[in-house]
């Protein structure tokens, strides 16, 4: 398939070479001349016009909101990325290749992507080659393991922590914990009512349990990953951004003693299982995610230092919130209760509150204060299930690793 770290290693990209010239075409009637031609000579062998070829891609990406840019120049973008990654890839620059690859997963169109991720796997393959042949040179036997570096510590201070939850906190109604619940009794009593419930003792025997605390083994198998982030207080802050960082330098973020709000980085709400299947095989579906006739919608990462927040919002799915390393606390309130929660007016944002939970603004929100809600501090090794449409405010106190499932059922609930 291929021979790494060769003068002759290729990576095979079937997809791209049945579908190039179609693709090409779509792009010239979009105005694509000069793309088109830069990826033509890429092609025949031009690693420049690649990388010329993917600038004007991202340029396209870039010139207006999202969901305005045209389909075929985020295949255009993934379909200059592998150009380049296979120039990187026969360069022996596994790294950049990997890179290359990343980022046409992440910002790329659905049409390459069998070729990106068996080109991934390629490229892994080689760089572990390399590696293991470095260590047989040097002589080395298997590495030392001493003491693994922990990503959550075990020294926690819950009355510190204590101290930053919102006013009224754990002193409602706290949502209720089962074991190991069964399936028909989670359909019965929580799924078909629309209730939420933790449900406690169901995820040990996920590998993540015990892998994903240790961050040597999350640098081995992520480190040169490109992933993207959030930095910044939370999504409905002006001064926040989003920006791609390898998963090693998101590591060493997250165990840096600066933990101010303005550079505060958080992996949240990527399908980074998609893309990392190292770590996919780390955790397993829920059986609850299954109720109703679901089909699961996404498989979100959540995963940051102490102190990230995901703001009052609420979500259209059911969803299983499994709490893999560390803690956070969840407060929920009924989905009944929308109007006195003040949801923005605008199309983007009308599933978020303009109430700032950390510090309300009683005038102008007078609605809140006396609300009922339900609240938890979710631990470790436990999943909480978030009917559709609750809203929920989420903080962690420790640093943390979720996974969020979502699904829709056939069989919707019949109260909240
Ligand atoms: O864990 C978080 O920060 C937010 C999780 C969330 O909003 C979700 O699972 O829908």
């Amino acid at each position: 398939m291929s021979t790494a770290g060769s003068a002759t290693a290729t990576l095979l990209t079937p997809t791209l070479d049945s579908e190039s010239q179609a693709l090409l075409q779509s792009i010239t009637s979009h105005g694509g001349y000069a793309y088109a031609r830069m990826a033509s000579l890429a092609a025949s062998g031009d690693q420049r016009a690649a990388e010329v070829a993917r600038e004007m891609a991202w340029e396209q990406l870039h010139s207006g909101p999202w969901h305005s840019v045209l389909p075929v120049w985020r295949d255009a973008y993934s379909m200059a990325c592998l150009y380049v990654a296979k120039f990187h890839f026969s360069n022996g620059e596994f790294k950049d290749a990997l890179r290359a690859l990343d980022m046409g997963i992440i910002m790329g169109g659905p049409l390459l992507r069998k070729d990106l991720d068996s080109a991934i796997e390629v490229v892994l393959e080689a760089k572990t080659g390399r590696q293991n042949d470095k260590a047989a040179i040097r002589n080395e036997g298997p590495r030392n393991s001493g003491r693994p570096k922990l990503l959550c510590p075990e020294n926690f201070d819950k009355s510190e922590v204590l101290k930053v939850l919102p006013v009224r906190s754990l002193s409602c109604k706290i949502v209720v914990k089962r074991s190991a619940l069964s399936l028909e009794g989670f359909l019965h009593e929580y799924f078909l009512l629309g209730s939420p419930v933790i449900i406690t003792d169901c995820m040990a025997h996920w590998p993540a349990r015990t892998k994903w605390n240790d961050l040597d083994y999350l640098t081995r198998v992520a480190g040169d990953r490109t992933v993207p982030v959030e930095v910044g207080k939370n999504y409905l802050c002006p001064e926040w951004k989003q920006e791609l960082i390898t998963f090693s330098q998101f590591l060493e973020r997250i165990q840096s003693n600066d933990c101010s709000s303005a550079v505060r980085t958080y992996l949240a709400q990527h399908q980074l299982f998609d893309q990392i299947i190292e770590l996919q095989k780390d955790i397993c579906i829920p059986d609850y995610c299954y109720a109703g006739g679901g089909e699961i919608r996404s498989v979100n990462a959540w995963f940051g230092p102490a102190g990230t927040v995901t703001p009052l919002h609420h979500d259209p799915h059911h969803n299983i919130l499994a709490q893999v390393v560390g803690k956070k606390y969840v407060r929920l309130y009924a989905a009944t209760l929308t109007e006195e929660l003040y949801p923005y007016s605008e199309t983007m944002l009308k599933n978020s509150s303009q109430v700032d939970l950390d510090n309300i603004d009683e005038v102008e929100f007078p609605k809140v204060h006396d609300l009922e809600f339900l609240d938890c501090i979710l631990e470790e090794g436990e999943m909480l299930y978030i009917p559709p449409k609750w809203w929920h405010y989420v903080r962690s106190l420790t640093p943390s690793f979720s996974v969020s499932f979502w699904w829709s059922g056939s069989a919707s609930p019949t109260a909240s």
